[in-house]
């Protein structure tokens, strides 16, 4: 059965995320790359400005830029009205000069820009940012402007979960993809409650790599991981944007190896040595070829349990669902003619939006946002 597409919100520039305040399924937040988060009430479909961080993002190039607002998750607690965590909400963008603690990372030796995380305040109630809140938590010195990640979103253990690419260029020339002590081509987690040493933020006790590598890894041997969810029965989806042949949907396990740069969907990469093929490699769940297929894995979310919702860039939809025998197999396709898709979103009813843009850059007014039925 054909899916629905029913269109909630127009008018963006280059939608990169959609997300929700706990408990609250009417209001979207969606986030614009040039650096504005939209709320948009899905009732009424009055959109107005949440917060408007243009002034501090990078200058994009119009013609293609991976950089930007990136991502946006609020705290588990942003209702209560008795945690320290009300009203707290956690922001990932791309910005010209250092912010905050820079976290060590041995394969990086200079930096054009920074990737930083930063927690803001909102009165939860009427969800008007306070002014000047902005607290730096972590930022990553970059030098090329692609393979950012940039997603982030509390996982349901409570910490705070962020992809991070391998911070490009082309095949992973500084192998940070299976080194772990960079914090690049990685799933990171993170405690945002309190401090440790030099970083404004604490490491889950049980994280994988305490002791042997970066204590925020949490998963290795990503590329440019675009979109993470949990399904119901709390398996870790993310989708893995491909190089020339495969792109990847996994479910990721903590101190998983998910292969970049030594394999690319379940095949080794023509320059993986055969001391890097001893590696203990996690394979992606699902992978199709780009060829003839698409460019980008865009990663989605779950309606139910043994099912799984994603896009690829080059403007279509897949649904995908789990064999008797664990398989995962192709169940629909749809193409979106003349349209880029940029992100998914679910609300806590678990109903699941798409984003889209009629350009493949941050340019122009064509972005949008459907509610997928
Ligand atoms: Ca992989």
């Amino acid at each position: 059965m054909p899916l629905t597409l029913t269109p909630i919100v127009s008018g963006l520039t280059a939608p990169t995320g959609i997300t929700f305040a706990p408990n609250n399924n009417q209001t979207a937040f969606v986030l614009d790359q040039t650096g504005v988060v939209w709320k948009a009430d899905l009732g009424t479909q009055a959109v107005d400005v949440f917060l408007d961080i243009k002034s501090q993002i990078v200058i994009l190039n119009v013609m293609y830029d991976e950089r930007g607002l990136l991502g946006l998750a609020f705290h588990p607690e942003f209702q209560s009205a008795t945690s320290p965590n009300r009203g707290k909400f956690y922001v990932f963008y791309s910005t010209p000069t250092r912010k905050g603690y820079l976290v060590p990372d041995p394969t990086q030796t200079t930096a054009r820009f920074y990737n930083c995380l930063s927690e803001f305040q909102a009165d939860p109630l009427t969800c008007v940012v306070q002014p000047n809140s902005e607290r730096p938590l972590m930022c990553t010195a970059q030098d090329e402007t692609d393979h950012n990640g940039g997603q982030i979103a509390f996982g349901p253990d409570g910490f705070l979960y962020i992809l991070v690419g391998d911070g490009g260029p082309q095949e992973d020339p500084k192998h940070k993809g299976q080194n772990p002590y960079s914090v690049e081509g990685k799933v990171l987690r993170i405690s945002v409650g309190a401090s440790t040493g030099n970083a404004p933020y604490s490491i889950p006790p049980n994280n994988p790599y305490i002791s042997n590598g970066a204590p925020e890894v949490y998963a290795i041997g990503l590329r440019n991981p675009w979109g993470m969810s949990w399904d119901a029965a709390g398996r870790f989806f993310v989708a893995d944007t491909g190089y020339k042949t495969a792109e990847e949907i996994n479910i990721v396990v903590k101190g998983g190896n998910y292969g970049w740069r030594v394999k690319e969907g379940r095949e080794f990469s023509p320059w993986a040595t055969q001391q890097e093929k001893q590696g203990q490699f996690i394979d992606p769940i699902y992978v199709y070829p780009n060829e003839g297929k698409g460019n980008a894995a865009i990663g989605g979310y779950s309606p139910r349990v043994g099912q799984y919702i994603f896009g690829d860039y080059s403007g279509k939809i897949f649904v995908i669902g789990e064999g008797q025998d664990g398989i995962w197999v192709e169940q629909e396709s749809q193409g979106l003619k003349g349209l880029y898709v940029r992100g998914f979103g679910q609300s806590p009813d678990r109903r699941i939006y798409l984003l889209t843009s009629g350009h493949g850059a941050p340019t122009g007014n064509k972005g949008a946002v459907y509610l997928i039925s």
